[in-house]
């Protein structure tokens, strides 16, 4: 009895701390390039990897908070509280922007995923 009695304890601080865990929330920065430049990632556009991008505390891309690059899948993800935050590409030579290079997001628990398009400047010669 006693044993199970402290399991049952065991469990209530485990899913205790566990909801702890779950007032944390994720923001997505998705990178992609965005080849007829209309600000969507549309089929047949590839996302973009290795993309540095930063997390800041409010709106304006000026207070930085953390870095991180793009993925494989053209995702960077940052773990946060809730909260007003902005999330800010970094500018790459040869790439124009298609979408704001600095996206506000205020979160209050479920994740949110903001998308940046970059176009190839070269890609233009072609048109
Ligand atoms: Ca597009």
């Amino acid at each position: 009895m006693r044993a199970g009695l402290a399991l049952m304890v065991l469990v209530s601080l485990f899913f205790g701390l566990s909801f702890e865990a779950f007032s944390q929330t994720t923001i997505t920065a998705h990178k992609f390039k965005d080849d007829d430049r209309d600000g969507f990632q549309d089929a047949g556009e590839d996302s973009l990897s290795n993309w540095p991008i930063g997390l800041f505390s409010g709106p304006g891309c000026s207070n930085l908070l953390a870095e991180s690059h793009t993925d494989v899948d053209g995702d960077a993800v940052f773990e946060v509280d809730a909260g007003s935050y902005s999330v800010g590409e970094r500018f790459r030579p040869g790439w124009e922007a298609t979408t704001d290079r600095c996206q506000e997001v205020d979160i209050d628990g479920d994740s949110v995923t903001v998308s940046f398009g970059n176009f190839w400047i070269e890609d233009k010669e072609w048109r």
